[in-house]
């Protein structure tokens, strides 16, 4: 047995069967100077029929380096494997013999109940959340998937990170790896397990700089992040991490993306559901420093935006020592980063101020002239948020309880009522939130971008992009929020399909390959439905949103009239209510507060009142453009539903239908400009999407085994209806029929003439 496997392990590396024949070992086990080709085989038919040997047929593909794969032998583990074809040792589905529903998902079933949570399809990675910690990413893992073929190894994450990091340096080319999966599937850490992977492949000279870069997950995810009836950890925005490295492959720095936050948490909460996870840190963090009436907090009144019926009192808070011990990684993730002491300061007295401001209430005033006036009552709340923010408490509660109409050239100020003070002081909350996320994020880029000095001269950064979102979502009460994350979801499992897909299938029938074709569940009718213009659902959303008497209600009607696909429909018997057919399931959304959250204005009252601040940090969220973090302006007036796939053939990834309108950027706005959320959406998913079709694609598709979050669980249906949706079996027929890697000539040619000459890794 050990002498097959090494005289096939050596054949491997030295595929010339003149060699094997003559090889050493074959003198010492027969006696022989070499074998004829006939021996060989019995030899090894010999040690299969003693039963320690098992042959299992390969799917004819070629590997990702190129070289033609040729039969594998593994060794029998156990007795309860049920054939050759499905047995536990095929890390790979492309390899299974029958390719059904029940066969692929027994198999994954198989290997997750003896905890081999990942699984190839070709090349792209099944991961199913084991739900429990796996000692499998150890310092020794993360050593013996360096630059080593896949199949010496069992399927890891870890290769996956590699093969990213191999092609990068060898065919210099940018690389993204795309993790998907519904909300709870892995996505998140299966992001950190790459960027620790890739930080340690590309072992930066300077050691500061690598603890910087993983760290930079931890501190975005405690601002953007929060815990979920799905999550306790789960993504409120979409990130888009950049590693940067040389040409030789040392990480040099390290860039984020941010998308489309969902601010609107820190307002609300739904029940089961809590605020973003450094609103708890800050508050218990600066109560065990004795630091919470420095920041106008506290200790026995929890203040309201983080008030739940899972958070009843101040002290469950503060005496957390989870909480503590988190403010403590978060400030020591800041120091590392580079964050003066200054800027932290700043940061927790905006965080306070939110915290305050959620407490600032507000009564009717009823004069014999007026009803819809309203007054602060509890002035010690204003106060604070005034000292805090280091503006003038009397024109805070100006900005919060009157506001100015212009009319006939004339300016006119009005009083707000109960309602719109509640209003305008819920957006000044989210809109510093948004914007201090946006700040940090734009920090982080300007402390960890390379230096010219860790570039040769006219040499360029290459990329290794990690793109993490927010997984689809199905609640029980679904809204805006939910709207915008399942388009994402869609758009990306469009992505997908395009490259596992169309583009293979294209290449087929332009090169005049004979391949069956495979038919897969295509979404673009659905991307259609939301980003067409002018009658998408988000056209229809802006439209109405123009409108100052549109209600919730007539924009559900609007939708009706307009939308005409199969996946939308009308549910019975719901107010407001809407449903949409997605790629991985039925949702129905409740449309009340669509247009509000759409046009998300923040009053420019309120504008120029923060911009009054004496502290510079606020002074900045609010005064000058930050460096955009979605970098649009490259995607502006440039044909924007028109993108390359990495073959270098121009695609149509019909997204949207470019009308160049300005993209808009919350962050740039200081004047009154009437975008909407929506609008801008589109254009992050735009830049999004240019930033990943940029490289060369890797997928991990990331699988919930539960839905209870229990580790040694695997639910059969749940599992096959992500597999269904995900299009895993088609995938896998696909993966099949053809070649797993795709490389250019050229790029082949210049990997070889590395590899002959001992360059590559
Ligand atoms: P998500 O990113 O896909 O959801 P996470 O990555 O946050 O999901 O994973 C959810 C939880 O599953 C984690 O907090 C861990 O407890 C567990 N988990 C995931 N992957 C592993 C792993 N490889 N090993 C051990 N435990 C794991 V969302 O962000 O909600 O879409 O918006
Ligand atoms: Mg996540």
């Amino acid at each position: 047995d050990f002498i097959c496997k090494c005289l096939i392990k050596d054949f491997e590396l030295r595929p010339n069967v003149i060699d094997l024949l003559q090889h050493p070992f074959i003198k010492q086990i027969t006696g022989k100077e070499k074998l004829l080709p006939k021996q060989l085989i019995e030899l090894i038919d010999l040690n299969q029929q003693t039963g320690t040997i098992e042959k299992t047929r390969p799917h004819g593909n070629t590997d990702r380096d190129g070289t033609d794969r040729h039969e594998r032998i593994h060794t029998k583990k156990g007795n309860h494997m049920k054939n050759q074809g499905d047995s536990d040792e095929v890390e790979d589905l492309a390899a299974l013999e029958v390719l059904d529903e029940n066969t692929v998902t027994d198999h994954l079933q198989n290997r997750f109940e003896r905890d081999l949570i990942y699984t190839y399809v070709g090349d792209i990675l099944i991961a199913v959340n084991p739900f429990h910690p796996m000692d499998i990413y150890t310092a020794e893992n993360s050593k013996m998937y360096i630059g080593v073929k896949r199949k010496e190894n069992p399927p890891h994450i870890f290769a996956v990170a590699d093969m990213a990091y191999q092609s990068m340096v060898t065919i210099n080319a940018d690389q993204c790896v795309v993790i998907s999966g519904e909300s709870g599937a892995g996505k998140t850490e299966g992001a950190h397990l790459l960027v620790q992977q890739l930080t340690f492949l590309g072992k930066a000279n300077n050691q500061t700089l690598q603890e910087k870069i993983l760290l930079v997950n931890n501190l975005v995810e405690a601002f953007g992040n929060a815990c979920t009836v799905i999550n306790d950890n789960s993504s409120r925005f979409g990130k888009y991490l950049e590693m940067k490295f040389t040409a030789g492959g040392t990480v040099v720095g390290a860039q984020i993306s941010e998308y489309l936050l969902e601010k609107s948490r820190v307002i609300h909460q739904a029940t089961g559901e809590r605020n973003f996870h450094i609103f708890y840190y800050v508050y218990a963090g600066l109560a065990d420093r004795k630091k919470l009436a420095h920041y106008k907090l506290s200790d026995n009144k929890t203040p309201k935006y983080l008030f739940n019926e899972h958070v009843k009192l101040g002290p469950d808070i503060v005496s957390n020592a989870s909480y503590k011990e988190q403010f403590d990684a978060v400030e020591q993730c800041f120091k590392v980063i580079g964050f003066t002491l200054e800027e932290l300061g700043s940061v927790y007295s905006i965080l306070a101020a939110i915290l305050n401001s959620g407490d600032i209430e507000f009564s009717a005033v009823v004069t014999e002239h007026q009803t819809d006036k309203s007054d602060i009552t509890n002035v010690a709340a204003l106060e604070n948020v005034a000292s805090l923010l280091c503006i003038r408490c009397d024109e805070l509660q100006e900005a919060l309880t009157t506001h100015c109409v212009v009319a006939r050239g004339e300016t006119i100020v009005r009083t707000n009522t109960v309602e719109k003070a509640t209003v305008v002081r819920d957006a000044m909350s989210k809109a510093l939130y948004g914007r201090l996320f946006s700040w940090i994020v734009n920090r982080i880029n300007s402390l960890l971008r390379p230096d010219s000095g860790q570039r040769g001269e006219n040499e360029q950064n290459l990329n290794i992009g990690i793109l993490d979102i927010f997984g689809f979502e199905n609640f029980k009460k679904n809204s805006f929020e939910q709207l915008c994350i399942n388009i994402a979801n869609e758009q990306i499992q469009f992505y997908f399909n395009q490259h596992i897909f169309a583009w293979e299938q294209d290449e087929y029938l332009n090169e005049e390959v004979d391949a069956r074709m495979i038919e897969y569940e295509d979404n673009r009718p659905l991307l259609e439905l939301f980003l067409q213009k002018p009658v998408g659902m988000l056209s229809l959303l802006d439209e109405e949103s123009r409108f100052p008497q549109a209600t919730d209600q007539t924009l559900v009607e609007k939708f009706e009239c307009n939308l005409k696909a199969k996946s939308f429909w009308r549910p019975m018997r719901v107010d407001h209510g809407f449903g949409i057919t997605h790629y991985a399931g039925k949702v129905t959304y409740n449309a009340a507060g669509f247009l509000a959250k759409n046009r998300d204005t923040l009053p420019a009252d309120i504008i120029l009142l923060l911009r009054s601040s004496e502290n510079e940090l606020i002074c900045k969220l609010v005064t000058h453009p930050l460096t955009k973090t979605g970098n649009l302006a490259h995607t502006k007036g440039k044909g924007m539903n028109t993108l390359r796939s990495p073959r270098g053939t121009t695609r149509t990834v019909n997204l949207t239908k470019s009308d160049g309108d300005t993209p808009y950027h919350p962050r740039e706005t200081t004047n009154m400009r009437t975008q909407t959320v929506a609008s801008y959406f589109r254009y992050s998913l735009m830049d999004l999407l240019s930033k990943m079709v940029a490289g060369q694609p890797h997928f991990v598709r990331c699988i919930k085994p539960n839905n209870d979050r229990q580790a040694n669980n695997f639910d059969r249906e749940k599992v096959l209806l992500q597999l269904r949706y995900t299009g895993v079996l088609e995938t896998a027929k696909i993966r099949r029929q053809g070649y797993s890697h795709r490389i250019l000539f050229a790029n082949f040619i210049k990997r070889s003439v590395r590899q002959s000459c001992g360059e590559y890794v």
